[in-house]
């Protein structure tokens, strides 16, 4: 029983956060959040998780919503030393706060503990409304292949060359031979709702889906599975993920992006699909796929729309 979200960080966290404010309206309990891990990277010692990061900080309300990523009115003092010394990347900033974050999680790792059990102590500092799980407990960081040959970790890719550099194509590698964490497949066999959040479907949802046993738990649950666009009307909303599909031979539109991710009853992963007013004209060729479709207001502007996303998205499955 229960709702599960796939998600990255700042779609899938403004997305969760509609969740767990539209199941709190329905009495029903916390949604389990199945988390990407591709962004992740060892950084000056540290072990970052952005998309992680990104959705803890959200559902504390302790996250930069300007920026996008971070803690709000973080500092960067730290980040002037470690630029001193020589480590770390000259464009990437590390907050202090966001720091203590990072040394937490790598203290724990060196202490023995695994991702997801990293994840469970993080998670009880505030009242997050969400059990959170990363997809796997495997290192399995996302790199992009460029035209030129080159390889690249993704991180480096858009935080230094803001997605400039022509990708060839994206890599998680070991990615094939790695496990779910513990609890994700259960939670999505037991699902009576999985929902995909409105997140980057290439670099977020693409590796979750990427783990072999969280596509076979998807293809296996008896929950419908219900995604949201993240292409509102041919474009992203923020981000690069146009960049991305465009990388792997897939349209910025929503029915291309719902043909990426296919029909359940087809070999993919989609019951239902969320398009868009602005898309209603392409209803036709997603259900044509054998993907039912519902139009809805996608735009999540603020908590409001965000829950009533959240409540058309859960409609949709029940
Ligand atoms: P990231 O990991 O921080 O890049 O964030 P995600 O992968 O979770 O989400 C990025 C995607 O969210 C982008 O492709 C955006 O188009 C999409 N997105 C952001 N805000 C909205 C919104 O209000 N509505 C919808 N439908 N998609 C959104
Ligand atoms: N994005 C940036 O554009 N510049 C940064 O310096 C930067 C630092 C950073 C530190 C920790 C963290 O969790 C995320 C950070 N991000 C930064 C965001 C991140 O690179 C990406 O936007 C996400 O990984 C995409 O999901
Ligand atoms: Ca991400």
């Amino acid at each position: 029983s229960g709702v599960v979200v796939l998600a990255g960080g700042v779609g899938g966290s403004k997305f969760t956060l509609g969740v767990r404010a539209a199941l709190a309206t329905l009495g029903e309990p916390e949604a389990t959040v199945i988390v990407n891990t591709g962004d992740d990277i060892w950084l000056s010692g540290v072990r970052l998780q952005p998309d992680v990061d990104s959705m803890i900080y959200a559902l504390a309300g302790a996250n930069d919503t300007e920026r996008g990523w971070g803690r709000a009115g973080d500092t960067e003092r730290v980040n002037t030393e470690l630029q001193a010394w020589g480590t770390g990347w000259p464009w990437f900033t590390l907050g202090d706060l966001d720091l203590g974050t990072h040394i937490a999680r790598t203290g724990w790792l060196r202490d023995g503990l695994s991702p997801t059990e990293v994840l469970e102590r993080l998670s009880k500092r505030w009242p997050l409304g969400a059990k959170l799980l990363p997809m796997t407990d495997d290192e399995v960081d996302t790199h992009v292949l460029l035209k030129n040959g080159e390889r690249l970790h993704f991180q480096e890719w858009w935080t230094r060359y803001r997605a400039q550099l022509p990708p060839a194509g994206f890599e998680n590698p070991g990615i094939a031979g790695s496990f779910a964490a513990p609890g994700v497949v259960e939670a999505i066999e037991d699902a009576d709702l999985v929902l995909i959040a409105p997140s980057n479907p290439v670099v977020s949802i693409g590796p979750i889906l990427a783990v072999p046993e969280i596509r076979e738990a998807l293809r296996a649950t008896g929950g419908p599975v219900i995604g949201v666009s993240p292409i509102i009307g041919g474009n992203v909303v923020r981000g690069m993920a146009d960049v991305c599909l465009g990388a792997v031979g897939v349209r910025t539109a929503a029915d291309a992006v719902a043909a990426h991710y296919g029909a359940r009853l087809d070999g993919g992963v989609l019951d239902t699909w969320l398009i868009a007013e602005e898309d209603a004209e392409l209803a036709a060729s997603v259900e044509a796929l054998g993907i039912s479709v519902d139009v809805v207001p996608l735009w999540m502007r603020d908590a409001e729309t965000a829950e009533a996303l959240a409540v058309a998205a859960i409609s949709a499955g029940r």
